[in-house]
């Protein structure tokens, strides 16, 4: 079975990452964001097309912020060979890699990807330890400064859920934050793959209060899933998080969306629930393919919009 149909140990990604950053080296270079609680290195591969004489915007995309959903990670690896295989190949990669630098985390949780392999395959949190407390672990999508703990997120360390001491107080989200904050004024898009579901989501999911750009940002997904059912005869839901999914907040797309990328998303990969996280790697390809397909129409709209 080809590489990128198959699950990848966090050691494997790692040699991934090394291995793809010297051998395209002309389109891919490699950028330490900063490391993890247990001091893993966090990677971002940029990729770009050619230069340009105008300053380029850019497009973000973090992959693996919950430990347990496979696919997320598995997705990234898959976009950044898509988009080194097409580079002047497909019209649309070459479009969206010219017009627009692309920042790809393939795992922003490490310490805890690590773990679903070694010893917990449903752990969800990182593993950050805190010293009043025997439970392990944040969820580092209610670590994020955007009605930080309140209704949807849990105050005890315990919970799978839970938030943190306060926002950013886990190095994940704080490296993440950090490169967003100095990249505000040229990152345009944001994305942030998980599973399972099917739902191309964008904020708020924090409140029930409309985005500024609600009905632009309802189109864009609304497109994005006709795309997916034209090509795939797959279903997503679609909608701001609070009322497709649930009131959740401290998410890193209503974190992005507030600093200023006004077109963020959170999207639910495969399936809808009978293999879960458990995706078995013959759907590996589906829903990669489903979520580049979504991520391509949404960013295409964006870099053509005039
Ligand atoms: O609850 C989450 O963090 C995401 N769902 S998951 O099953 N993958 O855990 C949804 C995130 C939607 N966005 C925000 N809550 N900000
Ligand atoms: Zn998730």
């Amino acid at each position: 079975v080809a590489y990128y149909e198959r699950y990848h140990s966090l050691e494997d990604i790692y040699f991934w990452i090394n291995k793809t950053t010297t051998d395209y080296a002309n389109i891919v270079r490699l950028l330490l964001i900063g490391s993890s609680f247990e001091k893993r290195p966090l990677y971002v591969l940029k990729l770009s097309g050619k230069a340009s004489n105008t300053p380029k915007k850019a497009i973000w995309i973090d992959c693996g912020i919950h430990a347990r959903e496979w696919i997320s990670p598995a997705f990234c690896l898959w976009f950044v060979d898509h988009c080194i295989k097409y580079y002047n190949e497909s019209r649309d990669v070459t479009e969206m890699m010219d017009s627009m630098d692309i920042y790809v985390l393939p795992v922003l949780n490490p310490d805890g990807y690590r773990y679903t392999w070694t010893t917990k395959r449903m752990w969800r949190k990182n593993r950050s330890i805190h010293s009043n407390s025997g439970c392990v672990g944040v969820d580092l999508n209610r670590n994020f400064d955007a009605n930080w703990c309140t209704s949807g997120a849990s105050s005890n360390p315990c919970d799978d859920t839970y938030c943190g001491q306060y926002p950013e107080s886990e190095p994940e989200a704080q490296a993440v934050a950090n490169f967003l904050r100095s990249h505000k004024n040229t990152v345009q898009l944001y994305f942030s793959i998980h599973s399972y579901s099917q739902m191309l989501l964008f904020p708020y999911s924090c409140t029930h209060e409309q985005a500024r750009n609600h009905d632009e940002l309802y189109e864009l997904v609304r497109d994005a899933a006709a795309d997916i059912k034209r090509y795939y005869q797959n279903n997503y839901k679609y909608g701001p998080g609070s009322k497709t999914i649930y009131l959740a907040p401290g998410g890193s797309d209503d974190w992005a969306y507030n600093l200023g990328i006004d077109y963020s998303f959170t999207f639910e990969l495969q399936d809808r629930g009978h293999y879960g996280f458990l995706l078995p790697p013959r759907l590996i390809a589906k829903a990669c393919k489903e979520g580049l397909m979504a991520v391509k129409s949404i960013s295409l709209k964006v870099i053509r919009k005039p």
